[in-house]
């Protein structure tokens, strides 16, 4: 039964009061045209919108909800570590081994100089550096949030063993090519096998719908249709990255989104719908 979604505050007109700039590609990250905007960098794929990464679209969500100007800069895979250390930004994890692991989302501010890395840094950054934009973490609630992070990750973990396989096929040829040798060699089978199948996969498929099933009995209690209730935070960005990303790598029309967007009410599909003003790729 399809769940009523209440009280969705209406925010002004997104699209007045972004830049008409194209989206660049730049070898070496450096790009001297931005006009001033911030430098959103992002990983392409072969998708017409090219943009797809969860991590990064939590960051154009935040970019587009604070109505803060930018423009993207697409990286691919292969290129993000020279390009990270060419910019002086910083990694975002390290390897077992101890090594650094340079991640995108990052951003560059030339109004302040600075470089940030990571979707929840740079989420924090843009909330103190421009305080009258919309708050991503209203009332206080970035420490809420932040747990919010790990108890949904913790929920969507029987869920990548579906992914991988058909996002490297979006990708382009270069990130392609490395996504595969990098993540077979994480797993030591490839992607393809990482999939399960008959039984096993619809036992799988069956885990991965209760992880969501948790996530919306959360929604469930808040009274609108975001977290929060009425007004979207960054949580609502969070889920709605990950929602994006089935759409894209599963497709429209795959038995796999069709099943999704049919599940709790169609919870899934009404978040991006609510959500629809900041989902512009610029
Ligand atoms: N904690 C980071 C994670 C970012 C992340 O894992 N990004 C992936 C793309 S979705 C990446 O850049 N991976 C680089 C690689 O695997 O070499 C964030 O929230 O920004």
């Amino acid at each position: 039964m399809a769940r009523t979604l209440r009280g969705v505050s209406t925010p002004p007109p997104l699209r007045q009061f972004l830049p008409r700039c194209a989206s660049s590609t730049a070898s070496d990250g450096k790009e001297g045209t931005s006009g001033g905007q911030i430098i959103f960098y992002d990983i392409p794929s072969r998708l017409p919108e090219r943009a797809w990464s969860p991590n990064t679209w939590k960051t154009r969500f935040s970019l587009n909800y604070k109505r803060i100007p930018y423009k993207t800069q697409w990286i691919e895979y292969p290129d993000i570590e020279a390009t990270c250390k060419n910019l002086g930004i910083t990694p975002t994890a390290n390897k077992s081994n101890g090594s650094a692991v340079y991640t995108l989302p990052a951003i560059h501010d030339p109004a302040t100089g600075k470089y940030v890395s990571d979707s929840l840094a740079i989420a924090q950054y843009l909330e103190t550096t421009y305080p009258t934009t919309p708050k991503l973490f209203p009332d206080n609630t970035i420490g809420l949030q932040t747990a919010f992070i790990y108890a949904h990750r913790h929920q969507m973990a029987n869920m990548w063993q579906f992914i991988y396989a058909p996002e490297c096929s979006m990708l382009n040829p270069r990130s392609a090519e490395f996504f595969r040798r990098t993540r077979e060699k994480m797993f030591g089978r490839s992607l393809e096998n990482l999939v399960p199948q008959g039984d096993q996969g619809e036992a799988e498929w069956a885990k991965f719908k209760a992880g969501l099933g948790r996530v919306e009995g959360w929604y469930a209690k808040s009274d609108g249709p975001f977290m929060l209730g009425s007004t979207p935070s960054w949580a609502d960005f969070v889920v709605a990255s990950h929602v994006i990303l089935w759409r894209n790598v599963w497709g429209q029309e795959s038995k796999q989104w069709k099943d999704v967007s049919s599940w709790h009410g169609g919870r899934w599909n009404a978040l991006l719908e609510h959500l629809k003003d900041y989902q512009q790729v610029v």
